[in-house]
């Protein structure tokens, strides 16, 4: 098979669509629903990030002041970058499972996806020579949803969360970024419009009206991030999870009546009693959790979200 140097097709939009309609294929294959192609352009790509963190709205996660430069300018990441293609994997399912945000069902998210995207990038080196690539699946320091806005996979909700029209915001995001130049994808217009529900269903107060979120009122990021004790007022709010919270993600308009897909492999917990979870051991939590993103957290946590919510059912 003819292989293609970076430099060939980096100047021949001919070959670009050659190379996109062979994405379309392997994206088909390994479940992406959607996928599209961002191109790489000097310039600050999250223009709020600085003054979110001056406000102290990323709570502990100090990492977010360590790499606040690179999250700005993705070739600071990966110099070599000409185009970010970004996948969306849907995880929308039926599950009885409702103590657990929903996109923490299965396997380990980013393994699963990561591994997707390394059989993208092996099918691309089949006919292009001198790939060159990095991987960010919520992992990197790169803000994924500008990523996911400019490459056209939809706009940015007052929830902050990423919304297609035919997906809702109920998908997670891969982020593929590579020497090879494509054509970009056309971003698609914000449609939230006057909507607020999402503002006025949060049980804290946690997303603000200029546009952003307070991780410190943040029930996803107490019940997942916050390594301490969880503030009270935060506490009583918790009444419907142990892990995440999917709130404004449920009410969103957008993210009614759409279609169950296929993507098994993030749908693997069943509902679990929260007594069982209150006296799990080591060995238990390891042989329930181990396969999921929840192992991350440790069984303290997890036992220490359980105790709040079992409280708060009283
Ligand atoms: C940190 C993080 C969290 C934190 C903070 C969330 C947040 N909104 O920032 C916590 C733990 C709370 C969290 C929760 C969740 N997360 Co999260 N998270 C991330 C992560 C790692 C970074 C996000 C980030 O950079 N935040 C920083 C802030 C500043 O960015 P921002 O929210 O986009 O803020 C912009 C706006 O505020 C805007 N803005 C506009 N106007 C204004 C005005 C002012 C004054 C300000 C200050 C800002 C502002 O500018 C900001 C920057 O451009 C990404 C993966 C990644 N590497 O990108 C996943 C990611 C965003 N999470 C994801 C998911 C699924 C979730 C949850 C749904 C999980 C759950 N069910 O519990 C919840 C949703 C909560 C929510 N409504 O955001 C997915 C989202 C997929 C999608 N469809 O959009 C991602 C992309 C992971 C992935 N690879 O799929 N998450
Ligand atoms: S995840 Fe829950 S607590 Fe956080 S902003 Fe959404 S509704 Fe509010
Ligand atoms: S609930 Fe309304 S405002 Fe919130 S993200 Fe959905 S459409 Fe936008």
């Amino acid at each position: 098979m003819k292989k293609y140097t970076i430099e060939e097709i980096n100047k021949d939009i001919e070959l670009q669509k050659e190379i996109k309609s062979k994405i379309n294929g392997i994206a088909d294959k390994l479940g992406f629903e959607i996928w599209g192609v961002a191109e790489v352009k000097p310039q600050n790509t999250v223009s709020y990030l600085r003054q979110w963190i001056q406000m102290g709205c990323h709570a502990d996660m100090q990492w977010f002041e360590k790499n606040a430069l690179i999250r700005e300018e993705i070739l600071k990441w990966f110099s070599d970058a000409k185009s970010v293609i970004v996948f969306a994997y849907n995880y929308l399912h039926h599950c009885d499972n409702k103590k657990i945000a929903m996109y923490a069902h299965g396997y380990d998210y980013h393994i699963v996806i990561n591994k997707k995207l390394k059989q993208v990038v092996s099918c691309l080196s089949e006919v292009i020579e001198g790939i060159k690539y990095k991987i960010s699946v919520d992992t990197g320091p790169v803000h994924e949803k500008t990523w996911a806005v400019r490459a056209g996979i939809g706009w940015q909700g007052k929830n902050s969360l990423i919304i297609n029209p035919e997906l809702g915001s109920w998908f997670l995001l891969g982020i593929l970024s590579t020497n090879i130049s494509l054509l970009p994808g056309k971003e698609i217009e914000n449609r939230c419009g006057e909507c607020d529900i999402c503002i006025k269903a949060c049980p804290t107060g946690a997303i603000k009206r200029d546009g952003y979120i307070d991780c410190r009122k943040c029930i996803s990021y107490h019940t997942i991030e916050n390594r301490g004790e969880i503030p009270l007022d935060i506490q009583k709010c918790i009444k419907h999870t142990i892990y995440g919270c999917d709130i404004c993600q449920e009410v969103c308009p957008w993210n009614k009546n759409k279609t169950i897909l296929k993507n098994e492999a993030l749908c693997i917990l069943d509902e679990i009693d929260i007594e069982k979870i209150l006296n799990m051991e080591n060995l238990e939590f390891n042989n329930y959790f181990g396969k999921t993103q929840l192992k991350k957290s440790g069984i303290n946590r997890i036992k220490r979200n359980a105790d709040i919510y079992s409280k708060n059912r009283e």
